[in-house]
């Protein structure tokens, strides 16, 4: 029995008690026979929940791309590490192999340092999904530097905060960036948020769509140039275990976005071990996994998990619709890809389409399919079963989130049975509990509760940049001594997961989690609202969509309703972007409150979810009168 990976039900549950009872060996074991290390740890596991402080391998020295390239040189040089799939379908599809990454990674590092950027400095990545998204990404870990990329569908505002937060002395990007149909003209986003940005010295701009940038003196530079001058090799940056690897913001319900902060050798531990059992990798597979890497997705299983592995991984630049529906059908066909890794919110808008798309295309390569970002429903579920999958491929319902840093609750497909619906069961070294209103643990099978975790786990986030006590209160207190996910999940009779969906004000529209508090800060900007709140409901392709109760100044009443929701849906789209757009815009004249003032987003929720008849007692409101209005006009 090998320890990196599970071959059938009996393994998982040895190796599943193996992980609890003695987590230390487990992780060393997997550390020590499949990773290259420039010294060994002196300590697997430290932590204490209630700093929090959690650190992994401490002593060890690494440099994680190493492990992504170096390494498969002498048996992978010549394989397919990144399969490039471009937007226009014409555009011949490019095979970067493991030799080919390694030089041009190590270019891109050797600008980097010309450029002045070293070990611990922040680079902010603001690129589509071409190639030198992900070659920059390991060039900022080859030197040492964190990464901090941020998705190229954030508006400048949205940019600017980040870059703020994090102080980055670098900004990537490209002249513009196709998606589907459209064209989007990046760089000038970049220079929009750059006038609010004092850290930035150095922009560096990919070609990717030929266009005319103004390139500002002495700050913007082509990278083709430099990279042209640039020599490929670059000695790898030899790093500590808990040296940050790279800042990714994630969205709460309160404040601004938080800088999740993930470190070297636990992260590269556990993505590594989690893409090869989730996915079953095998030497001759093409993996695809449909997410943008600027999101926590991307990062570990497009980016580190797979190559770690020796993996050939799919990059595709563009969307499910274009040319048509039935795109990714024939991405499939024409690589014949052998694991497909999407969401729940693709899968409903794919099951729209009608079954021609599908069929036209040969899907015979495919052996496992893959969902996250959210729960899938049951019928989505068999829809991708029965018609992607055609009834013989096992559907692995991954749970986690930016902040786990990889997969903590999922099938390993081929040994646990799925069910439809259910996360199943936590991989090795997880240990989730649920936990009641009171805070006690709830014991026992066909029962549910708070998502929370009780012993860490190797790519766990550290801190949030530049604020552990936010981090702490978020994560750690609502639960003293565990990790709580502010999810809600049921455990069946059998033992498996069932994870139902966010227990807090975050919604997650199209598998993209938002917070409510910045969506409303947007709409408060405009000069005749009053107040605003949002809530989520149950959409057929989005999985949720928002809901915006908007409370008029006077001078706004006299306004034409549908120009003004036009023009909240514009800032909306101007401050976060176009994917927190409201889907509908009430006016009402008063919001129900609470007497210390905090208005009762479960109430709106229930109305927007036209789930009115049973409100609860709402006699200690405010201004109960309020409600009733509310549902008379509601949309
Ligand atoms: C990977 C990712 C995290 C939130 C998480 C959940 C929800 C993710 C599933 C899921 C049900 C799943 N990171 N979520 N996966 N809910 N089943 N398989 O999505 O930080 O962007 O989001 O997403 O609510 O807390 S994330």
């Amino acid at each position: 029995m090998s320890t990196f990976q599970i071959k059938n039900l009996e393994e998982y549950f040895q190796v599943y008690r193996k992980s609890v009872e003695t987590p230390e060996l487990f992780w060393a074991e997997v550390a020590e026979e499949h990773f290259l290390w420039h010294k060994r740890w002196d300590k697997v596991l430290s932590w204490d929940f209630s700093k929090p402080e959690v650190k992994w391998f401490e002593g060890a020295k690494l440099n994680i791309t190493e492990n992504c390239l170096d390494r498969h040189l002498l048996n992978r040089g010549d394989k397919t590490a990144i399969l490039f799939e471009p937007n226009d379908p014409n555009e011949p599809a490019q095979h970067i192999s493991y030799r080919e990454l390694y030089e041009r990674v190590n270019k891109f590092a050797n600008v980097l340092k010309a450029q002045g950027i070293g070990k611990g400095d922040r680079v902010c990545i603001y690129l589509p999904m071409i190639p030198e998204l992900a070659i920059s990404v390991l060039a900022c870990a080859r030197i040492g530097a964190i990464h901090s990329v941020v998705f190229a569908g954030f508006s400048s505002t949205a940019l600017a905060t980040r870059i703020n937060d994090s102080d980055c002395k670098m900004v990537i990007t490209s002249d513009g960036s196709y998606r589907g149909g459209k064209v989007i003209d990046l760089k000038t986003i970049v220079d929009e948020a750059l006038e609010e940005c004092s850290t930035v010295e150095t922009v560096l701009v990919v070609r990717r769509i030929q266009a005319e940038v103004p390139m500002k003196e002495g700050r913007d530079k082509w990278l083709q140039p430099l990279l042209d001058e640039a020599s490929s090799e670059c000695a790898a940056e030899v790093m500590d275990a808990e040296d940050p690897l790279f800042i990714l913001y994630t969205s709460g319900s309160t404040g601004r976005p938080k800088g999740m902060v993930h470190t070297t050798a636990g992260y590269m531990v556990y993505t590594a071990y989690t893409f090869k059992n989730v996915f079953q990798y095998e030497e001759d597979d093409i993996y695809w996994c449909t997410a943008d890497i600027g999101w926590i997705t991307g990062h570990s299983y497009i980016v580190y998990g797979p190559l770690a592995n020796g993996a050939t991984t799919l990059m595709f630049e563009g969307v499910p619709s274009y040319p048509d529906w039935g795109r990714f059908w024939q991405v499939v066909e024409k690589h014949k890809v052998t694991q497909f890794y999407t969401a729940p919110t693709a899968i409903r808008a794919l099951a729209r389409q009608g079954m021609e798309y599908v069929e036209k295309y040969d899907l015979s390569s495919l052996k496992i399919l893959g969902t996250v970002g959210e729960p899938i429903n049951d019928e989505a579920w068999h829809w991708y079963n029965n018609h992607i999958g055609k009834g013989r491929c096992p559907i692995v319902d991954t749970w986690w989130q930016t902040e786990t840093g990889g997969i903590l609750i999922s099938p390993i497909p081929f040994s646990t049975p799925t069910k439809p619906t259910f996360a199943t069961l936590p991989l090795p070294g997880v240990q989730p509990v649920l936990m009641d209103e009171e805070g006690r643990e709830v014991q026992g099978r066909s029962v549910s509760g708070r998502l929370a975790i009780k012993f860490p786990w190797p790519s766990m986030a550290r801190t949030i940049w530049g604020n552990h006590e936010r981090y702490r209160e978020t994560y750690f207190s609502a639960f003293p001594g565990k990790y709580f996910t502010g999810d809600g999940a049921l455990r069946d009779a059998e033992g498996y997961y069932r994870i139902t969906g966010r227990v807090d004000d975050v919604i997650i529209v199209s598998g993209h989690n938002l917070g409510t508090a910045p969506i409303e800060a947007a709409i408060n900007e405009h000069p005749v609202v009053a107040e605003s709140a949002i809530v989520g409901f149950p959409h057929e392709i989005k999985g949720n969509a928002l809901y915006g109760y908007v409370i008029l100044k006077p001078a706004g009443e006299e306004l034409d309703p549908n120009a003004l929701r036009k023009e909240i849906n514009a800032l909306i789209a101007g401050q976060i972007g176009p994917i927190a757009k409201l889907d509908k815009i009430q006016f009402v004249s008063g919001l129900p409150k609470t007497r210390s003032g905090k208005i009762m987003r479960r109430i709106l929720r229930k109305i927007a979810n036209n789930d009115f008849e049973n409100l609860g007692d709402i006699s200690t409101l405010l201004n109960p009168e309020v409600v009733e209005e509310i549902i008379k006009n509601r949309l």
